[in-house]
C-alpha cells in the first residue's frame, strides 16, 4: 500500500503544523525533507508554487496548503476533538490573523535588516499588538486558546509563536506574557511536538 508523501522542511512553521496534525491523527506518511534552495523536481511538478508543506495522497490528490493538510488529517481521525473544541470559523479566523497579519511582522522582527523602515523593537511591539497580547488574554482565561483543551488553532499557531520566542530568548523569558509563555512551553515540550521536530 502506498503512503501519502509529505514534502516538508523541518523548521518551517507551516510544515510543523501539518506534521503535528498528521501525527496526532496517526496517519502514516513518507517524509520528504526538502532543501528550500534546491526543491525536488517531483514536488515542483505536483505543486509549482514551490512552498512546503505539500501532501501527495495515494489517490493522486495534492494538498498544497498547510491548513488543508491539517483539516484532511483531522478528517481521518480526531481523537481529542481538535476540530470540535470551538466553532471552525472562529478557529480559522484566528489562524488567518496569524498567517496574514502576524507572520509578516514575525518576519520583520526576525530580519529587521531586510525591512529597514523600522527597528526590531518596533516590529516586536507591532507583533504583540497584532496578536500576541490577545492570545495571552485568552490564555489567562483557559489553558488553551479556546478552552482547557487544545484545538486546531493552538496547533496551527504555536509553531509561529515558537519562532517569535526564539528571536530574543532573554526578552521572551522575562516579558509579561506569562500565560502565553506557559502555553508555548507546555505545547512545545509535549511528546507530540518533540516527535515532529525530531531530526530526520
Ligand atoms: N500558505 C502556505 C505557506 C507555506 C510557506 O510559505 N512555506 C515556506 C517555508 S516556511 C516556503 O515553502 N517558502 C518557499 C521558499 O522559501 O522557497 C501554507 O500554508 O502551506
Amino acid at each position: 500500500m502506498s503512503l501519502p508523501v509529505l514534502y516538508s522542511f523541518r523548521r518551517c512553521p507551516y510544515a510543523i503544523r501539518a506534521r503535528l496534525a498528521l501525527r496526532y491523527a496517526d496517519v502514516p506518511y513518507a517524509l520528504r525533507e526538502v532543501a528550500l534552495r534546491d526543491k525536488p523536481a517531483d514536488m515542483l511538478t505536483l505543486s509549482p508554487k514551490g512552498t512546503v508543506p505539500v501532501l501527495h495522497l495515494p489517490d493522486g490528490r495534492v494538498l498544497e496548503q498547510s491548513l488543508d493538510i491539517m483539516q484532511w488529517a483531522l478528517a481521518q481521525a480526531d481523537p481529542q476533538g481538535w476540530l470540535t473544541v470551538a466553532p471552525l470559523d472562529d478557529m480559522r479566523s484566528l489562524i488567518l490573523l496569524n498567517d496574514t497579519q502576524f507572520k509578516p511582522l514575525l518576519d520583520r522582527y526576525k530580519y529587521p535588516e531586510r525591512h529597514p523602515m523600522q527597528d526590531r523593537t518596533t516590529y516586536r511591539q507591532q507583533a504583540l499588538d497584532c496578536m500576541l497580547v490577545d492570545l495571552n488574554q485568552r490564555l489567562r482565561r483557559h489553558t488553551h486558546l479556546f478552552a482547557a483543551q487544545p484545538c486546531l488553532a493552538d496547533m496551527a499557531i504555536v509553531p509561529f509563536v515558537r519562532q517569535f520566542a526564539q528571536v530574543d530568548r532573554h526578552w521572551w523569558d522575562h516579558n509579561e506574557l506569562d500565560a502565553l509563555r506557559n502555553w508555548l512551553h507546555s505545547l512545545t515540550t509535549s511528546s507530540l511536538f518533540e516527535a515532529v521536530m525530531a531530526k530526520p
